[in-house]
């Protein structure tokens, strides 16, 4: 069988030694946030896994080869160039093939996490069930890997640009368990109170790996989502978002904005209606994440 992957140095040498690996994805580099905030985040995220006895593999595809573990160059190349594609669970195919770049979503990042054996992922949000979705369609294709592929997410839940309701749903449905770290509440990205709940709270990292050790050892594939709320200091007011995200719904709709677009769209409009304090929030919450994973991969290494 052909290999399809390379590792960077440190993530081949904790896969030798049985050390944990936590898994950060690409997308948020090249069409989550602006240059060079996405470069330093990126590279906090991986000093905080580290100093949490873990190692990083910053997940994409670089000229056709799948990276678990990116270089400085590599995220610097990621978070510059223009029109990197992002690249989800049906461009994977097509972008090894033709040996192109691309930035990894997460159901993309899972995929490549699986194939390399590791087994904790932290992101900001993941994609979800839009609003409107039942005449456009649009349901991110996070949601069928997390049906399928047995990685656990750590993210602060999901936006409320999606229908958050109905996100919900669709997970209860393909048997994802939703996991609330420390919370009851599950997290609306930069709220810490969606207003929904969630299935079960964990109380630490050791609770939360118990319960994806269970999931996998009794043969039950498929991803768990950790929903960690964003630190109470950096959560903004809820009906300041909200009115915001309503704004930029409006212009993504007036200027016919759908698809893959839409969500690096809504971001970039959000940010620039909130003066920059979204993304400030956005930062926080994903070194928040990172720092959780890492204590989980720790935990689920034991
Ligand atoms: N949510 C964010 N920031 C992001 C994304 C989601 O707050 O950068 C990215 C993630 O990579 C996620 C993807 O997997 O958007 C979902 O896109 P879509 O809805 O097109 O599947
Ligand atoms: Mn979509």
């Amino acid at each position: 069988m052909i290999s399809y992957i390379d590792y960077s140095e440190e993530v081949k040498k904790a896969k030798k030694e049985g050390q944990p690996v936590v898994a950060l994805e690409s997308t948020i580099i090249s069409h989550g946030m602006p240059y060079p905030k996405n470069v330093e985040t990126a590279l906090m995220c991986e000093d905080i896994i580290r100093k949490n006895n873990a190692v990083p593999a910053t997940i994409a595809v670089i000229d056709g080869r799948l990276k678990a573990g990116l270089s400085h160059d590599e995220i610097e190349y990621l978070a510059k160039a223009k029109g990197i594609l992002k690249m989800s669970r049906r461009d994977l195919p097509a972008v090894v093939a033709q040996k192109q770049d691309g930035a990894a979503t997460v159901a993309a990042t899972m995929i490549i996490a699986a194939l390399a054996g590791i087994k904790v992922f932290a992101t900001g949000g993941i994609g979800g069930v839009h609003r409107e979705a039942s005449h456009t369609f649009d349901i991110s294709a996070d949601l069928q890997e997390l049906a399928k592929t047995s990685v656990a997410v750590v993210c602060a839940g999901v936006k409320s640009i999606l229908d958050i309701g109905l996100t919900l749903e669709y997970l209860e449905t393909m048997g994802v368990p939703v996991l609330g770290y420390q919370t009851d509440k599950f997290p609306a990205f930069y709220t810490d109170d969606s207003g929904f709940g969630v299935d079960y709270v964990v109380n630490d990292a050791e609770h939360a790996a118990d319960i994806i050790r269970a999931k996998w050892g009794l043969g039950l594939q498929g991803g768990v989502v950790v929903a960690n709320p964003i630190p109470k200091q950096y959560s903004m007011d809820k009906k300041y978002i909200d009115n915001i995200i309503k704004e930029a719904l409006a212009e993504a709709d007036k200027r016919g904005i759908k698809g893959k677009k839409i969500t690096p769209f809504l971001l970039d409009k959000i940010k620039e209606l909130t003066a920059g304090e979204s993304l400030d929030a956005n930062i926080k919450l994903v070194l928040n994440n990172s720092n959780v994973a890492a204590k989980i991969a720790y935990q689920l290494c034991k």
